[in-house]
């Protein structure tokens, strides 16, 4: 099977109302989608974005550009494309956009493989189960009122959510306090609740803020630092009892494995678009599962879900509904859990009705 062509589309969701959250306020999201085309007829999909659109296209050409690294070639040999790929980004170096640009047809490779053989990835790639449990990320804002909180997450709760995670970064820690108060009351002891920081506090606040926080046990604290400290993490990790998760804003096997020698976070949290792909959140796993460290993936919860599939140490996924319209299927759940589909590849397509209506729009 050899790679023929590679398309991208790019398109503009809007979210329904707007989202304040300690990275700014959110208003829309741009998404390149990628389309491998193969000899045989098989097409391997992917996706990234962009917050706000911004960029966008810049992400695009990237990808674009990556292209003449697969045409022609065989579409299976994707440890030989990452590994190209990763020398022929130096220049440009090895974080940041030309890293999306792996990810983007690493994921999309690993698609057509998928379909190629007629498999599930999470079953190419190991397999480890057919079910993760799942948190609700999409809501809980910093934008929520008091009364938004408790009925988004009792509404969670209801759908049969036994997870989610809230926002903090309020100019005042007695906010954050109160907010995170008026969530563990609604949902009660036993409904897991995690925390994010999105990297808005000093390793001091941090600290204090932890501390305060304890006795609503959190089942993480996520991203409290910039999220280049990872010196700092390590420190606010062991000064604190509930858990640290970081790593949604970390790239490749090397920047996970200075957070594992640090000891920055107790559960990692890689990226599909920022890690490198699935092959590198397969590495990066691989190397925490020698530190009896567990991984929860970070948004994209259609393709995240097949890689945590296979992975002994995946604890969450992150659902975030942001994507769903973009696919024919939904993800479907059972008792709090994600079933990781049997269908091929991914087991999600990308609905084309849907996304052409995007293009005109
Ligand atoms: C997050 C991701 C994308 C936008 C805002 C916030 C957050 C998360 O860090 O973990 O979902
Ligand atoms: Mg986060």
């Amino acid at each position: 099977m050899k790679v023929v062509r590679v398309e991208t589309r790019c398109v503009t969701e809007r979210l329904a109302k707007p989202i304040g959250s300690a990275l700014g306020q959110l208003h829309s999201f741009g998404c390149i989608l990628i389309f491998v085309h193969c000899d045989n007829g098989v097409v391997g999909e992917n996706l990234v974005f962009a917050l706000n659109a911004r960029r966008t296209r810049v992400l695009q050409a990237m990808i674009e550009e990556l292209g003449d690294l697969i045409v022609g070639r065989d579409a299976g040999h994707i440890a030989g494309f990452w590994a190209r790929a990763w020398k022929d980004i130096n220049f440009l170096g090895h974080k940041g956009v030309p890293v999306v640009g792996i990810s983007a047809l690493d994921g999309a490779l690993w698609d057509a493989l998928g379909k190629m053989s007629k498999l599930p990835l999470y079953r190419i790639l190991g397999g480890a189960q057919d079910r993760v449990p799942a948190y609700h990320s999409g809501g809980l804002w910093l934008s929520s009122s008091d009364r938004e909180l408790a009925a988004e997450a009792e509404s969670f709760v209801a759908a049969g959510f036994k997870a989610m995670k809230m926002r903090l970064g309020s100019p005042d820690p007695a906010t954050d306090i109160a907010r995170v108060r008026t969530v563990r009351t609604a949902i009660g002891p036993h409904i897991k609740l995690m925390a994010d920081g999105n990297q808005g506090l000093t390793e001091s606040q941090a600290i204090r803020l932890g501390r305060a926080l304890e006795e609503f046990d959190l089942t993480w604290f996520e991203e409290p630092l910039p999220a280049w400290d990872v010196d700092g993490l390590a420190r606010v990790a062991a000064a604190l009892d509930t858990p640290i998760a970081s790593g949604e804003t970390e790239y490749t096997r090397y920047g996970f494995r200075r957070m594992l020698e640090l000891r920055s976070a107790d559960i990692l949290m890689p990226d599909l678009q920022r890690v490198g792909g699935v092959s590198e959140f397969m590495r990066v796993s691989h190397m925490a599962e020698s530190y009896d460290i567990p991984v929860s993936s970070h948004l994209f919860p259609e393709t995240s879900l097949q890689v945590l599939g296979a992975l002994a140490n995946a604890n969450y996924l992150e659902y975030m509904p942001w994507f769903s319209k973009l696919y024919n299927e939904p993800i479907e759940f059972a008792d709090g859990q994600a079933l990781v589909p049997e269908r091929p590849g991914w087991g999600f397509t990308f609905n084309q009705d849907y996304v052409s209506h995007l293009e005109r729009t």
